[in-house]
């Protein structure tokens, strides 16, 4: 009898993480930050969002223990040139995945506490609108210079 009880006490804290993380969290992959360019103390940050729980996502908000501040930016086409502007929150679809990406949405890091050398990994946490933190360890890349 105490064996059958011990049993069921252990399925149930293995079980009750998982069903949180399915509903209210994101993954990250292939994260990673530009290098920074001398003389400037802003630089981007790109990854792989992807949801897969039942229900959509939305990440509102960013941050960067390198950084004084965080915004979601987006780029998009004005005639010939490209504009990025501050969004306040990235809908991540149930099942699927939005690509933070040179280009497209990524996240900006401003006021630099230092330069970013290619080689160093800097932390990066997002926040959904379910109130789930997620952290990321980003590899600083050389990157083209298009944000
Ligand atoms: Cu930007």
């Amino acid at each position: 009898m105490t064996n059958r009880r011990m049993f069921v006490a252990a399925c149930a804290a293995v079980l009750l993480p998982l069903g949180a993380v399915a509903q209210s969290t994101v993954t990250v992959s292939g994260v990673w930050v530009r290098e920074t360019v001398p003389g400037r103390n802003v630089t981007a940050a790109y990854a792989v969002v992807e949801n897969p729980g039942s229900t959509d996502l939305q990440i509102t908000g960013a941050a960067a223990e390198v950084a004084g501040r965080v915004e979601m930016h987006e780029m998009t086409r004005a005639g010939d040139m490209m504009k990025m502007s501050p969004v306040k929150a990235i809908t991540v679809p149930a099942k699927g995945k939005v690509e933070l990406k040179p280009g497209g949405l990524h996240i900006m890091l401003f006021d630099l506490k230092r330069p970013l050398k290619e080689g160093e990994t800097v932390e990066l946490t997002l926040t959904t609108d379910k109130g789930a933190t997620v952290k990321a360890q980003a590899p600083v890349k050389k990157g083209m210079m298009m944000q």
